[in-house]
């Protein structure tokens, strides 16, 4: 029994990639990725502070398999590591990119896009693929003193897993919000992010968890 949270003013509640793509009908469709809407607009209710990501690509992006003639979720070698191949999702400024119609969260005050090289995945809403490009994210919660995150979305294993790593190497105390996330699950990537989020002390809660 863990002891319930209460929010602080230095909290953020950071809503990772909730995007038409990302749901049922979608490009890349997480399975059952809608059903995180509605815990998420509750969730956020209750955050003064909430920042949203958008995966943003470029036609042509090298994470797309048809870039390379290739099929969906092969996996091929880029000059920054493995990169599994998607397919072409959350195209700058089409439907599939855009958040969810049914998110209600007015109040968010960043929305913060990524994976816009053309040449480069970025999964975690803080650094590109090559684990050094940084997206701005950790300097913005900084400068505004943020000490905690709270990390709900799409998809766990991916974009929720390396942004929750990311912060909490960054010194935020990081907790990813389970019920409020759906997971991509290929080649054992749920088990290798619950593995991770175990041995790095990111927290994992529930939406019950809060006060
Ligand atoms: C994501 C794969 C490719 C995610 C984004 O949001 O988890 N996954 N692009
Ligand atoms: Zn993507």
């Amino acid at each position: 029994m863990t002891t319930s949270i209460k929010i602080a003013a230095d909290d953020i509640l950071l809503v990772v990639d909730v995007q038409n793509d990302f749901c049922p009908g979608g490009r890349l469709a997480v399975p059952r990725g809608d059903e995180v809407v509605a815990p998420i607009n509750e969730l956020a209710r209750r955050f003064e502070h909430v920042v949203l990501t958008q995966d943003w690509h470029p036609p042509g992006h090298r994470s797309f398999a048809s870039t390379h003639g290739r099929s969906p979720y092969e996996t091929i070698a880029a000059p920054y590591g493995p990169q599994i191949l998607w397919p072409d999702h959350c195209v700058q400024a089409t439907h599939g990119a855009a958040l969810h119609s049914d998110l209600r969260i007015p109040h968010a005050q960043l929305i913060l896009r990524k994976g816009f090289r053309p040449g480069i995945d970025s999964y975690s809403a803080f650094f590109e693929n090559d684990r050094t490009t940084p997206t701005g994210l950790g300097g913005y919660l900084r400068e505004r003193g943020f000490q905690r995150i709270f990390i709900a979305g799409l998809a766990l294993d991916f974009c929720v897993r390396y942004s929750a790593e990311d912060a909490q190497a960054q010194g935020f105390t990081t907790n990813v919000v389970d019920d409020a996330c759906r997971a991509i699950d290929v080649e054992g990537s749920v088990e290798a992010a619950r593995g991770s989020f175990a041995e790095r002390r990111i927290e994992t809660r529930t939406t019950r968890s809060f006060a």
